[in-house]
């Protein structure tokens, strides 16, 4: 016998399952296929693995972060959602969206130099086959945001750098344009209006569709902790890895000798203790209530 998984997508009256990812799920209406519903779970993943037990509110706090920055870039780029009354299950932490056809390119963009981007760097001075300047430091923030694509892998498989030649070859040169510059003005608004607000913008992940006439809608969510680095600002300190804004006691209690964990056995790390859940709670809640200036 199995044992039953308590963070399993829920059945929603009216809505088949269609696909889940580490932390979201995703249904389709019964009987109409120009919309979708996209549901953020209360499920953390940390070091790739999905964590137990889930984060409280986590779900809602990022489908409203989303839904606050969708609005906050309404002048750049229209996007796909198209409704937030959605079935009580699910209430608060799902959007009815219109059902596009996805770009096939993850679009990132940096704001600072970090994660797979250091890498990249530190092994032939490029990123996204960009040639930087030498010297950078871990952290480090760009004069302007860097278009830094990558391939969409499936899930369980990690996306792979790809170039901006790459990206005009898959979806042709004025598609890949206009994907450059959506993507890196979406991080430099996020980071106009973070700063001022004690939270940096390190990197973003961003998903874009086209409509049925072809116009370029931004999918997906948005400048949320699960698509993009958040740091917080007074701790900025290139030349090392910088706290992350949201999974700092997570990453720190799973790789302390009190979690009993090995990183390297690969194993599934153990259960998060209740105060390291509520902990991360009050993370999710404090860079919802700082961004939006609004009470969760
Ligand atoms: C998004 C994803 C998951 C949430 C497909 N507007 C759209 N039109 C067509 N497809 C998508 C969207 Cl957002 C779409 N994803 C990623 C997976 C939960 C989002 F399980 N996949």
């Amino acid at each position: 016998m199995t044992t039953p998984d308590a963070q399993a997508p829920v059945a929603i009256p009216g809505f088949t399952h269609v696909y889940s990812g580490k932390v979201r799920d995703l249904y389709a209406p019964d009987g109409r296929d120009d919309q979708l519903l996209l549901v953020a779970s209360d499920r953390i993943s940390a070091f790739d693995f999905v964590l137990d037990p889930p984060i409280p509110d986590k779900g809602e706090v990022l489908t409203r972060l989303s839904l606050w920055w969708f609005d906050q870039l309404a002048d750049l780029v229209p996007h796909h959602v198209v409704s937030t009354d959605v079935p009580d299950v699910v209430v608060g932490r799902a959007v009815l969206v219109r059902r596009l056809e996805m770009v096939p390119v993850e679009c990132v963009a940096r704001a600072h130099l970090t994660g797979g981007g250091l890498r990249e760097y530190v092994a032939d001075g490029t990123v996204s086959g960009l040639a930087l300047p030498a010297g950078l430091r871990d952290g480090d923030r760009f004069a302007a945001p860097l278009f830094t694509p990558s391939t969409k892998a499936p899930m369980g498989e990690h996306d792979e750098p790809m170039t901006y030649e790459a990206v005009e070859a898959e979806v042709g040169p004025e598609l890949a344009a206009r994907l450059r510059d959506l993507t890196t003005r979406i991080l430099a608004r996020g980071n106009e209006i973070a700063g001022e607000r004690g939270i940096l913008i390190a990197d973003t992940k961003v998903e874009f569709g086209l409509d049925v006439d072809g116009t370029v809608v931004l999918a997906d969510e948005v400048l949320t902790p699960d698509s993009s680095r958040f740091w917080p600002a007074d701790q900025w300190e290139p030349g090392h890895p910088q706290p992350s804004f949201d999974k700092e006691f997570v990453r720190e209690w799973l790789l302390s000798a009190e979690s009993g964990w090995d990183k390297a056995s690969g194993e599934a790390p153990p259960p998060l203790p209740a105060d390291v859940v509520e902990r991360t709670r009050a993370k999710y809640v404090e860079a919802y209530e700082r961004l939006t200036g609004q009470t969760f």
